[in-house]
């Protein structure tokens, strides 16, 4: 498996920080694979972010993946892209960064995973699991039952859970089929304690 079990995601609002400063305290603390998400910069000021992050994260040996845009990514070379439901789709993007990309996909149902699974990605996220307030206009929550039967669905393919997902509920997300936790407030809402929160999660997880 590939996917590391604690999968952070950036988000500066929350956090206060750069995605440069962030990456900096979640790999101090034990990430080895994360994604940057932005939604409210230009993509001029994302990709200039992006290319600092990268930075840091290459002379850590670790992977970073781009939400949302395949152009950053390819230009940046980063080492994948994470897509939703209305973005390019996933064989558009496998075209563009080709096979070596890792390319993951965001569905918010049985039924999309179920088709999900049949597109050139390496990843589904199903979610939110639980509620949420970090995104926007969030889908229907999925619960752990919905987690149990996309599991259920879809064999052993990799599959990341996310929405509201904490250290009290996270035994319960990979008893019910997660191979990895998409994490952002549990681990960037509180600028000073990045760093060891990641690392309490990564303990938490290890024991799963
Ligand atoms: N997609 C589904 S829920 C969510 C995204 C991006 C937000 C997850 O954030 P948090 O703070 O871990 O609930
Ligand atoms: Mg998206």
């Amino acid at each position: 498996m590939f996917l590391p079990k604690i999968y952070p995601i950036t988000d500066t609002r929350l956090s206060k920080l750069s995605h440069a400063e962030q990456v900096e305290k979640l790999v101090a603390g034990g990430a080895d694979f994360l994604q940057l998400r932005e939604k409210h910069a230009s993509p001029k000021e994302f990709y200039a972010e992006a290319e600092k992050a990268l930075q840091i994260a290459r002379k850590q040996g670790v992977k970073i993946v781009i939400n949302d845009r395949v152009d950053i990514a390819l230009a940046l070379k980063a080492d994948g892209v994470h897509l939703g439901q209305d973005d390019l789709p996933p064989e558009a993007a496998r075209k563009i960064l080709g096979e070596n990309a890792i390319i993951g996909f965001s569905t918010h149902s049985i039924r999309q995973a179920v088709e999900a699974v049949k597109m050139p990605i390496n990843y589904l996220a199903i979610g939110p699991i639980f509620a949420t307030k970090t995104k926007e206009n969030p889908d229907e929550i999925v619960g752990l039952d919905g987690l149990k039967q996309v599991r259920e669905a879809i064999g052993d393919f990799p599959l990341v859970a996310i929405g509201g997902i904490d250290a009290a509920n996270l035994p319960k997300v990979f008893a019910n089929g997660a191979d990895s936790c998409a994490l952002i407030s549990a681990l960037v809402s509180s600028s000073g304690k990045i760093s060891q929160m990641t690392q309490e999660f990564l303990n938490l997880s290890a024991k799963r």
